[in-house]
């Protein structure tokens, strides 16, 4: 259990962030390894088998893909202090509300603000960017059609932020009216966080969140509070060379589990491929090692004899586990 935590990830990504933060929060010691912002990644994919996205937790040989299950994770790993804590005045816990927090700003919040990603001028200075992003997303960006859709999604980026400004405006502290603030307000971070690091819509929110001033101030209270917390042994920079070295000589820490009942019959032992169901839709295909409600864990060099003999997780919720093609 006392394995070095890994992140494979790079700066500008929100959904990194997300995680960056939550380490700090609990205060953990971490090595950075950057990985480039568009594929190819030599030294991902052989600990991630072909799962595109960013970020990737690796501890040993478990590499953890998403971040809800990353963050599972680390509340597993390290349960002191909680993501969760209890309502103020209370020993109550709102752990499903939270987590359904996710669903809104990953989703429908995040789809918004990435829509106002300047595809245009990117189309100009980084145009193998937009294509590599085209391929992430499964259909073709088209920069001129990204510029006459930002009013209309200038108008729902309008809405998330007015519903963020609601929930805080009865004085509350941290979204779920914590002690202390909880991973949803991490979750609720990461979309102004992107949309101020890439200045994307001063015009809705003003140039320092005048706008908003109550999530101005949350935001600095959050950012205050993480960056209090961070481990001095925070992000320090490994190579990928380094993080597939660790893979090789560490056995996963998984052993074989399943919850047939809530597993859809599927059984340690048998193959199966594992996809998402909305972005970087490349399968990985392995070996499932444990299955149930909420995770599937497979091992992918037992089927491809590539790469590293890691063992892949992902949640459930955003992915589907599939036979493999009869041909491979
Ligand atoms: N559901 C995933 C979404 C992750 C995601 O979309 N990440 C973006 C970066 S912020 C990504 O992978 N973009 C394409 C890439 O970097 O290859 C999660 O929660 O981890």
């Amino acid at each position: 259990m006392s394995q070095t935590v890994i992140l494979h990830h790079y700066p500008n990504s929100p959904y990194a962030e997300k995680i960056r933060q939550a380490l700090d929060f609990k205060s953990i010691p971490w090595v950075s390894v950057e990985q480039p912002r568009i594929l190819p990644r030599p030294t991902l994919d052989p600990l991630a088998h072909g799962y595109r996205r960013i970020p990737v937790l690796q501890i040993g040989s478990d590499v953890y893909c998403d971040t809800a299950l990353i963050l599972d994770e680390l509340e597993k790993r390290f349960p002191e202090p909680s993501f969760y804590p209890c309502r103020k005045g209370s020993d109550k816990k709102d752990v499903g509300i939270i987590q359904s927090l996710a669903q809104w700003t990953d989703r429908s919040f995040f789809q918004t603000s990435a829509s106002l990603i300047p595809w245009e001028l990117l189309a100009k200075s980084a145009p193998e960017f937009v294509k590599d992003r085209s391929q992430y997303r499964g259909r073709e960006i088209d920069p001129a059609e990204a510029t006459r859709a930002k009013p209309l999604m200038k108008d729902h980026l309008r809405v998330h932020l007015k519903r963020l400004e609601d929930i805080l405006s009865d004085g509350r502290e941290w979204v779920a009216d914590t002690e202390t603030p909880s991973i949803g307000d991490i979750h609720l971070y990461m979309n102004p966080w992107f949309l101020t690091g890439l200045n994307m819509a001063p015009d809705v929110y003003g140039k320092e969140w005048e706008t908003y001033p109550l999530i101005k101030q949350w935001f600095q209270r959050l950012t205050q509070f993480t960056k209090s917390k961070r481990h001095d042994d925070a992000g320090s920079a490994m190579s990928g060379e380094e993080a597939i070295e660790i893979a090789k000589r560490t056995e996963a820490t998984v052993q074989a589990f399943a919850d047939t009942q809530n597993s859809n019959d599927r059984k340690p032992g048998e193959v199966v491929m594992v996809i998402p169901d909305d972005t970087g839709k490349i399968p990985v295909v392995g070996v499932i090692v444990g299955c149930d409600v909420d995770q599937i864990a497979i091992r992918p060099h037992k089927v491809s004899g590539k790469g590293v003999d890691t063992v892949v997780h992902f949640p459930r919720l955003g992915y589907y586990v599939l036979d493999p093609p009869a041909k491979m």
